[in-house]
């Protein structure tokens, strides 16, 4: 029964996730097109950043469907739905094949912005793989051992956002204070959101406190910071910055 907003999502959570579905269209197109004022040589974090936007439409177009899904037992009963027996949460696994793609790129944004090189940036990446797919099964399991992936991920991130705030950030003020600028605006936007998804988790997957419709708008606000706001941001900030600067 799709009216049951404690389990699944309702019409109003279906209508919101097509809407992100089309804020991340029109992005893919702006950051496509944009990178067509630029020379061949100069476009790489368009690309970047267009495929980022396009590959979240995609799975924004899943959810809003009410697709890509499935039902898990919530080991926690939230009071609102205790009294009906064999009740499932709506669990959206197509989240994490979202972000097993867009993070990495999202990462590799910022790391090819800082000139870091390709073996750290290979080993951030991997880490980063490390923190979606434990994330994908805890969200699975319905037992308490679902916590254990929660902090195996927690650990995997802390990694991630060490490398981003610290050694990239002081990688990126050796290139020179534009360079770090742009790093730093990039860098601490990116940080301060990702800490917002483990919370979000929390609440959702893990501990089922808020409804799916409330996750919906949770995670929906989340991504339209972390992909498009995030796009131009970085691609504002690289106006002036020649790729060769970078090692691109
Ligand atoms: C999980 C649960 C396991 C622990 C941690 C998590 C972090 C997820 C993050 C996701 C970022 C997603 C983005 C999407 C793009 O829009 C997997 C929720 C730490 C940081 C930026």
């Amino acid at each position: 029964n799709g009216a049951r907003s404690d389990i699944a999502i309702t019409p109003h959570g279906s209508d919101w996730y097509f809407t992100v579905c089309a804020v991340m269209i029109v992005s893919s197109f702006a950051f496509a097109g944009l990178s067509f004022t630029k020379p061949r040589s100069h476009r790489i974090f368009h690309y970047i950043t267009a495929a980022i936007t396009m590959v979240a439409a995609i799975a924004y177009f899943t959810m809003g469907a009410d697709l890509g899904e499935t039902g898990i037992q919530p080991e926690f009963i939230r009071p609102n739905n205790h009294l009906v027996a064999g009740n499932l949460r709506e669990i959206f696994y197509v989240r994490y094949i979202d972000w097993v793609i867009t993070t990495p790129l999202l990462l590799l944004d910022l790391l090819l912005t800082a000139g870091m090189p390709w073996p750290t940036i290979l080993y951030t990446l991997l880490i980063d793989e490390i923190m979606i797919i434990t994330g994908l099964v805890g969200s699975l399991v319905t037992s308490s051992y679902k916590w254990g992936y929660y902090v195996f991920g927690c650990i995997a991130f802390f990694w991630v956002a060490y490398t981003v705030t610290w050694t990239a950030r002081k990688h990126a003020m050796a290139v020179g204070p534009d360079v770090h600028k742009t790093y730093l605006i990039c860098g601490v936007w990116t940080i301060f959101l990702w800490f917002l998804y483990p919370i979000a988790w929390g609440l959702c997957e893990g501990g089922n406190v808020i409804s799916p419709d409330s996750e919906a708008v949770f995670y929906g606000v989340l991504d339209i910071m972390a992909k498009p706001v995030f796009g131009a941001l970085l691609i504002w900030g690289h106006r002036g910055i020649e790729p060769a600067r970078l090692g691109l």
